[in-house]
């Protein structure tokens, strides 16, 4: 194909994408509820400029891999978020994802849109306690089947058949709120590495048996990764569903590749010491001093795949690499048991012996790209390729 016909081609998808776009968000706008907030009276409120709103939409496509072509799709999306009902649940885990999403000194269109998002049930958050929030959520069950969405936070304990956990003033298991609710959502975003994979609610011995949402239900989930994650890439995701109805192509863990297709190690702004040979050696040190490269105490960005260094946190303000510390790898496939210790560097006991970081690196970018169970071959790397079984009681 020359370049004249590839660029047809694509001007030709981006094109029917748009149209498709355009019915979906149609059909939608006369399908849901009205919006609950007005969502520009909101940003002015905010002190949000249309120019910022504008920037922001253009960002946000960028950030979904979609075209210019898109920017006003997006901010239509932005407009018609208080509609999309939301089911939002907590199991095994510490709220701090709830906290990170929630909590904003200096909010931005994200803050403003998780503002406006319309939460039917969020044991966090809501007024309603005891029966009367139970309430809520069978009338969210009975409103919206199959409209709503189902966020789920935390990992879910399958130890005695659900018994570790009980809520509600019906004493019911994680497990049966789960299905009850997930087999009635649209769709089901897991939010955090515990509802993902497990995390620390998973971590060895794990005696509760805990584990992540997906494996516990035995259903299929948008797993946005992280502890806690970033704000934009659940937004992101959200707008990606309003305007498409769907949602964002996932790669082999169920993650949005729009957000979790790259390594940390590429985009990382010490990446040029690490090139250089130049590594902090031990906390304090001088290398510490001059923000060199965190890889022999600890950092795992070149086994990682999130935007962090792109996005940054709290309004673009750092990440942790930035902070001074390494990426712990809170994005990957069973976190944390597979990332701990923490601050050790990964490559003294892998298969290879003393391959530099990004030999390691490449190989996992590969492994990923090719879509192989990156897990067999991280733990591989984790058990310097022994006989030895991953004794993860959560990653089976
Ligand atoms: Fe887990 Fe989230 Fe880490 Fe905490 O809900 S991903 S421990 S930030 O709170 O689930
Ligand atoms: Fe950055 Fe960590 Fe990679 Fe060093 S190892 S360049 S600190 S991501
Ligand atoms: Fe987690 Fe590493 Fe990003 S620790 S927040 S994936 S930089």
């Amino acid at each position: 194909m020359g370049k004249d016909d590839y660029s047809k081609t694509i001007t030709q998808y981006y094109s029917l994408l748009l149209k498709q776009c355009k019915v979906h968000m149609d059909r939608f706008e006369k399908e849901y509820p009205e919006p609950r907030e007005d969502f520009h009276a909101l940003l002015k409120e905010s002190g949000i400029s249309r120019r910022d709103f504008l920037k922001w939409t253009s960002f946000m496509t960028a950030a979904l891999m979609l075209p210019p072509v898109f920017e006003p799709m997006v901010a239509r999306a932005a407009e018609n978020f208080s509609r999309l009902p939301v089911v939002w649940l907590h199991f095994a885990e510490c709220t701090g994802c709830s906290e990170s999403l929630l909590r904003s000194s200096y909010p931005n269109v994200d803050d403003i849109l998780l503002e406006t998002i319309s939460l039917e049930y969020h044991e966090t958050i809501m007024a309603a306690a005891g029966d009367q929030a139970e309430k809520c959520l069978e009338q969210a069950l009975h409103d919206f089947p199959g409209k709503f969405l189902c966020v789920i936070e935390g990992a879910i304990p399958r130890g005695l058949n659900g018994q570790y956990m009980r809520l509600g003033p019906k004493g019911e298991t994680g497990l049966q709120i789960g299905k009850k609710v997930t087999s009635k959502a649209a769709a089901t975003i897991c939010i955090g590495a515990c509802a993902v994979w497990g995390n620390i609610p998973a971590a060895r011995p794990n005696p509760t048996d805990s584990t992540g949402v997906s494996k516990a239900l035995g259903i299929s989930t948008v797993n946005i990764a992280g502890c806690p994650p970033n704000t934009v890439n659940f937004t992101g995701t959200l707008l990606y569903f309003l305007m498409f109805g769907g949602m964002p192509p996932l790669d082999g863990q169920g993650r949005p590749v729009w957000a979790y297709g790259k390594r940390v190690h590429d985009f990382c702004e010490r990446r040029p010491h690490h090139d250089a040979g130049e590594f902090v050696e031990e906390w304090g040190d001088e290398g510490a001093r001059k923000g060199w490269c965190n890889y022999k105490v600890g950092c795992k960005g070149p086994f990682t795949f999130s935007n962090c260094p792109h996005l940054r946190f709290n309004d673009h303000i750092s990440w942790p690499v930035m902070a001074g510390h390494g990426c712990i790898g809170c994005t990957e496939i069973g976190f944390w048991d597979t990332m701990a210790p923490l601050e050790k560097p990964i490559y003294e006991d892998t298969i290879w012996g003393e391959k530099t970081v990004d030999d390691v690196g490449i190989m996992l970018t590969v492994a990923t790209a090719a879509g192989l169970a990156a897990h067999g071959l991280f733990s591989a790397l984790r058990h310097g390729g022994s006989d030895k079984k991953d004794e993860t009681p959560h990653e089976d």
